[in-house]
């Protein structure tokens, strides 16, 4: 299989690809005029036409190499039946979760509810120009627990979970993981050419559920990703020097950085995958000479293996979209 840099770079170019997390919506003006006209977030996700226009807009504007399709993790819970909003200052809240209703939910109901998502990427399929790469994306197991149980608000009981708890987290996360699989498998067959896998929260795991609740789920995946011939990107976010376990363990072909990890640190000790991201995207908050700085570093760092660049964590809301136009620029003429 090519390497992830290689399916991602465009042929004619001799710079590293580019893209950045979260680069579909929050940011950008023509996304926020889609957004205040449509306030249910789920709806707007479930609308195969407006998903794939907001899916293309950053692409156009910056001309990066890929597009992330415009979807949520959490429409995984949503399409398991849970009841998911996406409240203003506090961010997504689910009902309350139901393990009996869990274990007895239909295959083909969470299908139908994520067909606009596949029908999405038939669309952006169709308009994308075909040297760029279409990246779909899932939440890992142990990330959409964090929020179908609301775990977010404990962080204390995260550090001493109950046995109990512990059993009946690894029963969810194995059938997670099968709908997980599914989920990536029929994003493939609409048109995506790669998966990334978030695992947004395994930084606040405590080191003896390292192994069971991040990197055997994200094996799995992985596993599966290599047996249907899609090339996967994991972000084991906030592990910091375990970095090195996951990568020995998991074997993704990428793995995306998060800030914390030296990008020196990395190449020295992340073989055999395509490093990504890194970056602090608060970085793009301040001026251009500090951007640049920065965004030289990684490229001097990494100019020798496969990199992909990007951030070590989504863009944020208040990114200056001509502050990010100017970074491109000087990633391509680097
Ligand atoms: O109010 C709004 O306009 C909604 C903001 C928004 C957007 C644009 C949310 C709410 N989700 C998204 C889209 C989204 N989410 C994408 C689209 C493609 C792109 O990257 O441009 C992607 C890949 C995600 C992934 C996602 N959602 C993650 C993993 C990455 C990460 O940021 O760690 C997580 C944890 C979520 C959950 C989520 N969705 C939205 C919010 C506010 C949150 C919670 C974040 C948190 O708990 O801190």
């Amino acid at each position: 299989m090519r390497t992830i840099e290689k399916i991602l770079v465009n042929k004619n170019k001799s710079c590293k690809p580019i893209w950045f997390m979260r680069q579909a919506g929050r940011h950008l003006p023509e996304f926020r005029k889609i957004r205040s006209k449509n306030k249910n977030f789920i709806k707007l996700c479930l609308n195969a036409k407006l998903s794939a226009k907001i899916t293309l807009q950053p692409v156009n504007r910056y001309n990066l190499d890929a597009a992330i399709i415009f979807s949520d993790i959490l429409m995984i819970p949503y399409a398991l039946g849970q009841d998911v909003k996406f409240k203003k200052k506090e961010g997504p809240v689910l009902n309350n979760f139901d393990e009996k209703k869990f274990f007895k939910y239909k295959k083909k109901d969470f299908l139908k509810e994520l067909t606009p998502t596949y029908k999405c990427i038939n669309i952006v399929r169709k308009k994308l120009n075909k040297n760029k790469t279409l990246i779909s994306f899932v939440g890992a197991p142990w990330t959409l627990i964090i929020y179908m149980m609301g775990l977010k608000k404990n962080k204390k009981q995260l550090s001493q979970p109950k046995t109990i708890q512990i059993k009946m987290i690894k029963r969810v996360i194995n059938k997670l993981t099968d709908y997980i699989c599914l989920h990536i498998e029929k994003q493939k067959k609409a048109g995506a050419d790669i998966v990334q896998v978030f695992d947004s929260w395994a930084g606040l795991l405590p080191s003896k559920l390292l192994n069971d609740f991040c990197y055997k789920p994200n094996l799995r995946i992985v596993k599966f990703c290599k047996k249907n011939k899609i090339p996967v990107i994991c972000f084991p976010k906030g592990i910091k020097k375990k970095y090195l376990n996951f990568n020995q363990f998991v074997r993704p072909n990428g793995l995306n950085l998060d800030s914390d990890v030296d990008p020196k640190w990395a190449k020295k000790n992340l073989k055999n995958v395509t490093l990504q991201g890194g970056i602090n995207p608060l970085i793009l908050l301040k001026s251009e000479r500090k951007i640049y700085k920065e965004a030289k570093k990684y490229l001097d760092i990494f100019k020798n293996v496969p990199y992909i660049f990007n951030l070590g964590h989504g863009l944020v809301p208040s990114t200056d979209p001509n502050k990010l136009k100017k970074l491109v620029e000087f990633v391509r003429h680097y």
